[in-house]
């Protein structure tokens, strides 16, 4: 009886372990991986760091037993420690690990008289973190070879997640709960995700997280807000997270009580120099601002006739003694003028030249704004003499936000490896970016954080793969997106290659789906106004001109449907280098997933396939959702390797991606159809929708997040 409750118990704990798994160990399910056989006899190294604690805490979790710390080496140890350690010197790796920085690390298998040892080496700690979880990852991976030869360094110095969270704990375009920062309870209460959360991000190499929304409250600089602030830079620190903070331009007059906010006013420039002052007293490795300025609404330096230099520069000034930077945002627009499209870039292109040494200006990877496809930003490339960081957005806002399965790696690697020409060809967007192109001192990237409060921190299990895929991008701009899956689905899901195979595949054709279901051959924005979720290619925009309406950016008409951005047209391709301007100002040149992006094209263009325009928009349509249909399929039959509970988790969503991606294509082309009066090809599934129906549909976002 007694042992038949024992049994009962084991079998109930296995149960309960591998059949539900909420998500909220991320990538970092060392429980799952049991290596095969003993891999080291022991680490030496120094003890207080955090690379030690959390590679012993891995160990225990990975081989039920503790990695024994020694004095001495001896075969098959693990040796780890900075340039300081007597013991790394006598390995002769100093020069190689000067090169590489404080944050590269170097992992080698070195043989010392009859013993084999592995080193991981860095200049500083902060190094010696990145370096320990790359081991763990190969252990993850099951990638651990006898010989091992790696050193790595960053791609980027500033690898920054973006949240857009606010104080009352709602986030801006956030899909996974509320914020997780509890400013509430801060700073006397601190929750323990606060470093799961840092524990996660120096997994995949971030070093820098912006904690509020960029349409930031004056009220974050407050004194009392920055206790708390000053609460969560101590728990991220040990994970060599730094905070910054986005502010809001008109602090000075809002929160500071000043009569302006202009950045020439001697007072002003005061207030700036001693909040900043009093930031660092606090938070003495506090990274710098991120400025939302004259975008949208929002205050900045225009507003008193000065210009995005005037206003970012008053800004360095502040931070420059203590090393801080801004990161001012190029996303600005005005619903005036013909193409929204060129509006950053005729702003910011008179300004090159004019920037402090620690600004750096932030742009979307497209000139709109983060839809499924866009062309790169001209203004990378454009501005020559002043410093640039990517910005991605992680959170899904224009791509099924909680609820579709897009893997976002292909579109930020689209983003990196295009060639701008800017200095002849292979002047790529990473080239430019990560300092390589110019030699810039200070380089960084941004990704939209998609992280809540949710279990699972990311709302869908496979969202937490774009959050993984940033981080690694960022780490290292030149990986290649299947390299990123495939890791992220072993430590995630597990190795089987049953199961790695397709779900690598199914990851890497999801973004294309996506675009294909959603706006093909370089349609863009016909997103439904208020949530950016639904389609709503028959959007009015509110308060905009008489003429952006209703089809500012399709410009359906009976004639054709697109954007005529070619010099006969708008003339945004004159925004980018030769040749480029020219193969996207020719239409039969220009690429066919951008054609409709850059001219307006009649409905009987022949495409490359012969088809006409029309037939090729409605099988685009068709294929993005028989993609999505075969993800279920592919999903249904990867139940034996998945838990139950993420497993019906991913079944439910991509059912409501099924169900959207017939909304995305019904909607589109009976809307289309009204100009094109051309049949719906008959070999393509049949709408099912009314368009008078899909019209009325009024979306309750809460079932959909
Ligand atoms: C748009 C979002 C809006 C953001 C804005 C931005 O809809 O919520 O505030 O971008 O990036 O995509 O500032």
């Amino acid at each position: 009886m007694y042992k038949r409750l024992i049994v009962c118990i084991f079998v109930l704990g296995f149960i309960f372990s591998s059949h539900a798994e909420d998500g909220s160990q991320l990538w970092l399910r060392f429980h799952s991986v049991h290596p095969q056989k003993q891999l080291f006899s022991g680490v030496t190294g120094t003890t207080a760091t955090t690379a030690m604690t959390e590679l012993q805490h891995d160990w225990m979790e990975m081989t039920g037993k503790p990695l024994y710390q020694t004095n001495k080496i001896e075969n098959n140890s693990l040796v780890i420690g900075t340039i300081q350690s007597r013991n790394i010197r006598s390995f002769g790796l100093s020069k190689e690990l000067i090169q590489l920085g404080d944050e590269g690390y170097v992992i080698k298998t070195i043989q010392q008289m009859n013993k084999k040892i592995t080193v991981i080496a860095s200049s500083t700690d902060k190094g010696l973190l990145y370096g320990v979880f790359h081991l763990l990852r190969l252990i993850q991976t099951d990638h651990l070879s006898q010989n091992l030869n790696i050193s790595e360094k960053p791609s980027y110095q500033v690898r920054v997640l973006n949240h857009w969270d606010n104080l009352d704990r709602t986030v801006e375009r956030g899909y996974a709960g509320r914020s997780i920062w509890r400013w509430d309870e801060l700073p006397g209460k601190i929750s323990l995700r606060y470093k799961a959360y840092a524990r996660a991000n120096a997994s995949i190499g971030i070093n820098g997280t912006v904690l509020n929304n960029v349409n930031a409250a004056p009220e974050i600089l407050s004194d009392t807000n920055l206790q708390k602030v000053k609460v969560i830079a101590g728990e991220l620190r040990p994970y060599n997270i730094k905070v910054y903070l986005a502010i809001n331009f008109s602090s000075p007059a809002k929160l500071g009580g000043l009569s302006t906010s202009d950045p020439m006013n001697a007072q002003v420039r005061d207030w700036w120099k001693d909040k900043t002052n009093e930031i660092y007293r606090m938070i003495p490795d506090f990274g710098g601002f991120l400025v939302k300025a004259n975008s949208e609404g929002l205050p900045g330096p225009q507003d008193y006739g000065r210009t995005h230099a005037d206003g970012t520069n008053m800004l360095a000034d502040a931070l420059k003694s203590h090393g801080g930077i801004v990161m001012w945002r190029a996303f600005v627009y005005a619903p005036t003028g013909d193409d929204r499209a060129k509006l950053a870039y005729e702003e910011f292109v008179l300004l090159d030249g004019q920037f402090r040494d620690n600004v750096i200006i932030q742009v979307k990877n497209g000139p709109i704004d983060f839809q499924p496809r866009e062309p790169f930003s001209p203004l990378f490339g454009g501005l020559k003499k002043t410093k640039l960081m990517p910005e991605f957005q992680i959170t899904q806002e224009y791509l099924g936000q909680g609820n579709h399965l897009v893997f976002l790696s292909p579109m930020w690697k689209e983003c990196l490896d295009a060639d701008t020409y800017c200095n002849g060809a292979g002047s790529t967007i990473a080239k430019i970016t990560d300092g390589t192109l110019y030699g810039n001192k200070i380089s960084a990237i941004a990704g939209v954080a998609n992280i809540g409060e949710d279990p699972n921190w990311c709302g869908h299990h496979f969202a937490q793969a774009n959050w993984y895929a940033f981080g690694r991008l960022a780490w290292n701009n030149s990986l290649i997106s299947k390299q990123i899956a495939q890791e992220w689905i072993k430590m995630t899901f597990c190795s089987s290659d049953s199961f790695v195979e397709p779900i690598t595949d199914m990851m890497l054709r999801s973004r294309e789906a996506a675009v294909d279901y959603m706006m093909p051959l370089g349609l863009h924005h016909l997103f439904a106004w208020e949530h950016h979720y639904g389609p709503q290619p028959w959007c009015y925009i509110q308060g905009a001109r008489p003429d952006w309406l209703p089809s500012y950016y399709h410009k359906a008409d009976s004639v054709g449907l697109g954007f005529d951005r070619s010099t006969s047209g708008s003339n945004a391709v004159s925004q980018y280098y030769s040749p480029l301007r020219e193969v996207y100002n020719d239409l039969s040149t220009c690429p066919e997933n951008l054609v409709l992006w850059f001219h307006h094209v009649p409905w009987d263009y022949r495409m490359k396939n012969g088809f006409t325009m029309w037939d090729e928009l409605c099988y685009k349509y068709d294929s993005g959702l028989k993609e999505v249909r075969d993800f279920q399929k592919i999903w249904d039959k990867m139940e034996k390797y998945v838990d139950t509970q993420r497993f019906k988790g991913v079944q439910s969503k991509l059912r409501i991606q099924a169900h959207d991606a017939v909304w995305w294509k019904d909607a589109c082309l009976l809307y289309f159809q009204t100009f094109s009066k051309r049949p719906i090809p008959y070999d393509i599934e049949r709408p099912v929708y009314e368009l008078g129906d899909l019209k009325k549909i009024k979306l309750n976002m809460k079932s959909h997040n």
